[in-house]
C-alpha cells in the first residue's frame, strides 16, 4: 500500500512510464499524501534508466479535482506555511526527463496547476480547466497565477483565476495551453506515442531542451511564484477561507464578507 495513490506501470520496449492518480472516489483530489507519492515517484523514474519520459495521468472522468478541500478546509495561515507543500512542487519541477500529462475530464485548481508544470498537455474532448480556488474564498498558490499568465496572456489568466470558469479542451487548445485534442478513447494511447517518439530521441539532448526551455519560461518565475504561494496561506487567515470551504463540504453557496 506503500504507493495506494499513485499506480506506476513501466512499458520497458518503450522507455516509457505512466503514473496514474489513483483518489477515483474523491475525483482524484490532491492530498499531501498523493503529492509525496507522486514526487518519490518522478524522482524515482528520473533516476531510472530504463525510462526516458513519464505520463501523468487520472481516469477518464477526471485528471484531478485539485487540492484537497477537506484536508485543507480546517487550517490556518500558520498550518499552511507549517505544512508548506511547496519543497514536493519544486523537486517534481526539478524532474530532468520529460513528463506528458494526458488529462480527460477535470484539471482544475492544483491539478491544472500540476498539468502546467509537466513539459507537455495532451488532452481528451471532455478535458477541462479551471483555477476555481476564488470560489472556495481563496486564490491559486502553486503556479495558477504565474505559469497560467504565462501560457494564456493576461486578460485570460485574470479571468480564469477571477471567476473561476472552466474551459473547454478546444479553448485550452485554442489558448496554448494544451499541445492536442483526441477522442477520450485515444488521449492516452496518443501522450504515449509522443512519449515514445520523444523516448527514441538522444536523452541527453531531450534533457538538454527541457532546462533550456523552462529556464526561458521561468526567468523571474520563482519570485511570481514565492509571492502567489505567501498570498496563498495568507488567505487561510481570512473568514471568508473558511466560509469558501465549508461551504463547498456542506453542499452549499458560500456567504463571502470580505474579512
Ligand atoms: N477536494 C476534496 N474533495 C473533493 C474535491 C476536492 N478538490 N473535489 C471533489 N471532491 C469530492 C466531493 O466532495 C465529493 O465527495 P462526496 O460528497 O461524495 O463525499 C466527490 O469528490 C464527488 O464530487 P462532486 O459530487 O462535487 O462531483 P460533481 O461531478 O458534482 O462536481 C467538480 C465535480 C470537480 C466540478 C466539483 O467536485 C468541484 O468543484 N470540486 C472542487 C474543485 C476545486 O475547487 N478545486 C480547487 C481546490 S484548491 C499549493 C499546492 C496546491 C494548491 C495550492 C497551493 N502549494 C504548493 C502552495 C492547490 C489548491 C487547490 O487546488
Amino acid at each position: 500500500m506503500e504507493n495506494q495513490f499513485i499506480l506506476t506501470e513501466i512499458i520497458a520496449e518503450d522507455k516509457i512510464a505512466i503514473l496514474r492518480l489513483n483518489r477515483p472516489k474523491e475525483l482524484n483530489a490532491l492530498n499531501l499524501e498523493l503529492m509525496s507519492q507522486l514526487r518519490d515517484s518522478l524522482v524515482a523514474l528520473d533516476a531510472n534508466d530504463e525510462v526516458r519520459c513519464m505520463i501523468i495521468t487520472g481516469n477518464e472522468r477526471v485528471f484531478a479535482a485539485g487540492a484537497d478541500i477537506k484536508q485543507m478546509a480546517g487550517k490556518g495561515a500558520i498550518d499552511m506555511l507549517k505544512i508548506d507543500q511547496f519543497t514536493t512542487w519544486d523537486t517534481i519541477r526539478r524532474v530532468k526527463k520529460p513528463i506528458i500529462a494526458a488529462v480527460s475530464g477535470y484539471a482544475l485548481g492544483g491539478a491544472c496547476e500540476l498539468c502546467m508544470l509537466c513539459d507537455m498537455i495532451v488532452a481528451s474532448e471532455t478535458a477541462q480547466f479551471g483555477q476555481p480556488e476564488i470560489k472556495i474564498g481563496v486564490m491559486p498558490g502553486a503556479g495558477g497565477t504565474q505559469r497560467l499568465l504565462r501560457a494564456v496572456g493576461k486578460a485570460r489568466a485574470m479571468e480564469m483565476a477571477m471567476t473561476g470558469r472552466f474551459i473547454t479542451a478546444t479553448e485550452a487548445y485554442d489558448y496554448g495551453l494544451i499541445n492536442k485534442i483526441v477522442p477520450v478513447e485515444l488521449y492516452l494511447s496518443e501522450a504515449m506515442k509522443m512519449a515514445k517518439t520523444i523516448a527514441d530521441m538522444s536523452p541527453l539532448a531531450i534533457q538538454a531542451i527541457k532546462e533550456s526551455i523552462n529556464e526561458a519560461a521561468e526567468t523571474f518565475l520563482q519570485e511570481g511564484l514565492r509571492l502567489e504561494r505567501k498570498n496563498f496561506y495568507m488567505l487561510f487567515a481570512t473568514e471568508d477561507q473558511k466560509e469558501g470551504m465549508s461551504a463547498f463540504i456542506e453542499k452549499r453557496k458560500p456567504n463571502f464578507k470580505g474579512c
